[in-house]
């Protein structure tokens, strides 16, 4: 493959600009028109080296060559880095020389490219490199990097696995199908396999639409010392005398869970027992249970009734500090409401608002129509094949579904994949990415 070099910087003046050169002969190049104090031959990989670019006697500038050996660097080939003066006349004749020198001008997204072809990344991850340089918030940027990181890579891993798997299981069904005296493999196991398929790519497909938290419900623990109202909190929340409240501390004593829906969003409430230090072993064994909840919410109501924040709370959610009783006159910092006189609008808004924040950051999460596309092919093979096993199906047949379902995913990944959509995908790159 050819060599190829390209401005990665915005196109201006700037500071420094880098000039990125990629391929087999790179080092080679690049050796062309640098001079230091030893040649980049001759670098250690993943070192920098100050120089000048020159051609006989003409000096261009002085520069840093940033020296990548493959296949450890982004592309997966020998890359030399240039960092010279940000003048557009310097980047522009720098790279004349180079492709004098022997390098080929790099076409939109030809090095995420190169890397994707190298094995690098998959193509969910090549993808979330332009996402990533595109993106304007903040809940854009963790989206794409998640991405990038293998978020949708490793769950359609796992799904492959799992399609493998069955395509295995079908095909020993298939040699045994000679022997009449052999009955069908044992085929729930594969009805079992073909519904954890299904649910897992209907998540995925639901992440796209609704987000993550539509379909498993977003966990919120209503946590604080005994007393506070949390218990009257959850009723008024769900409008129903879902947990027995009363002026006794220590009352309620299990974890109680029940959904909520709210601006289109499913939350799992759970009222917790009160923290509180006691000697008494069910309430510890229920205050035990309560620190679990807190730790695995993704959003924690800290309810007080006096304003004051010392428990110390275990969790890695968003905590939201609601000031409970307002109606009693209690002063303080936290959110108020009143739990008991159903005044809790500020909270619910809350809620939603921190919800939606958090949505945006969920791990696993489809945001590119191109995967949305294939996911719901590769769903509705999975489906036929539920269907298929109702209806008694052969093997044979099953694993032709079996197929279109692996080879959509497999289109997500690039696993399996054409010129015209690679096209299609690298030509919304800029030059130099
Ligand atoms: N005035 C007033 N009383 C409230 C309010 N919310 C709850 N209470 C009262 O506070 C007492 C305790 O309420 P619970 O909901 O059982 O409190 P809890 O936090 O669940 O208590 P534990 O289950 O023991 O942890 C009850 O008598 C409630 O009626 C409120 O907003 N205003
Ligand atoms: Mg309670």
């Amino acid at each position: 493959m050819s060599t190829i070099c390209a401005i990665s910087t915005p196109y201006g003046a700037g500071g420094i600009a880098v000039i990125r050169v990629s391929g087999e002969q790179a080092i080679e190049i690049v050796d062309r028109i640098f001079v230091g104090r030893k040649q980049l031959a001759e670098a250690a990989p993943n070192t920098v080296h100050f120089g000048r670019i020159q051609r006989a006697d003409e000096v261009l500038d002085e520069v840093l060559c940033s020296v990548f050996k493959a296949p450890h660097s982004f592309t997966g080939e020998d890359t030399i880095e240039i960092a010279c003066h940000g003048s557009l006349f310097i980047q522009q004749e720098l790279l004349r020389w180079l492709i004098d020198a022997g390098c080929k001008a790099a076409e939109p997204g030809e090095f995420t490219r190169r890397a994707f072809l190298n094995g690098k990344m998959d193509l969910t991850q090549a993808e979330a490199v332009a996402d990533l340089i595109a993106a304007q918030s903040k809940a854009e940027k963790d989206l794409a990097l998640s991405q990038l990181r293998g978020a949708v890579s490793n769950e359609l891993g796992v799904l492959r696995d799992r399609l493998l798997h069955f395509t295995s299981l079908i095909e020993l069904e298939l040699d045994f199908a000679d022997h009449e005296e052999l009955e069908f493999a044992d085929r729930s196991e594969l009805n079992a396999l073909a519904h954890e398929i299904e649910s897992k790519l209907a998540a995925l497909l639901n992440s796209f639409r609704t987000g993550n938290a539509i379909r498993h419900g977003i966990p919120v623990a209503i946590i604080g010392a005994p007393n506070v109202g949390k218990s009257t909190l959850l009723n008024a929340l769900l409008g129903e005398q879902r947990a027995i409240v009363s002026d006794i501390q220590g009352t309620t004593r299990d974890t109680i869970e029940d959904t909520l829906i709210l601006d289109g969003i499913l939350f799992r409430l759970i009222d917790t027992a009160g923290l509180r230090e006691t000697n008494d072993t069910i309430e510890n064994m229920g205050i035990e249970r309560s620190r679990q909840a807190a730790e695995k919410a993704q959003i924690i109501i800290y309810l007080s009734d006096n304003g004051q924040w010392t428990l110390d709370i275990g969790h890695s959610g968003t905590i939201i500090n609601v000031l409970n009783k307002a109606d009693l006159g209690v002063t303080g910092e936290g959110l108020r409401i009143s739990a008991k006189n159903n005044d809790i609008e500020p909270l619910k808004q809350e809620l939603v608002r921190v919800a939606k924040q958090s949505m945006q950051t969920s791990a696993v999460m489809l945001s590119n129509a191109r995967h949305y596309e294939a996911i719901s092919r590769a769903h509705e093979a999975i489906e036929r094949v539920q269907q298929g096993l109702k209806d008694g199906l052969s093997g044979e047949l099953l694993s032709l579904d079996l197929q279109d379902c692996l080879s959509a995913l497999g289109e997500v990944t690039g696993q399996i994949t054409n010129q015209e959509v690679l096209a299609n995908i690298f030509s919304k790159f800029c030059i130099g990415k």
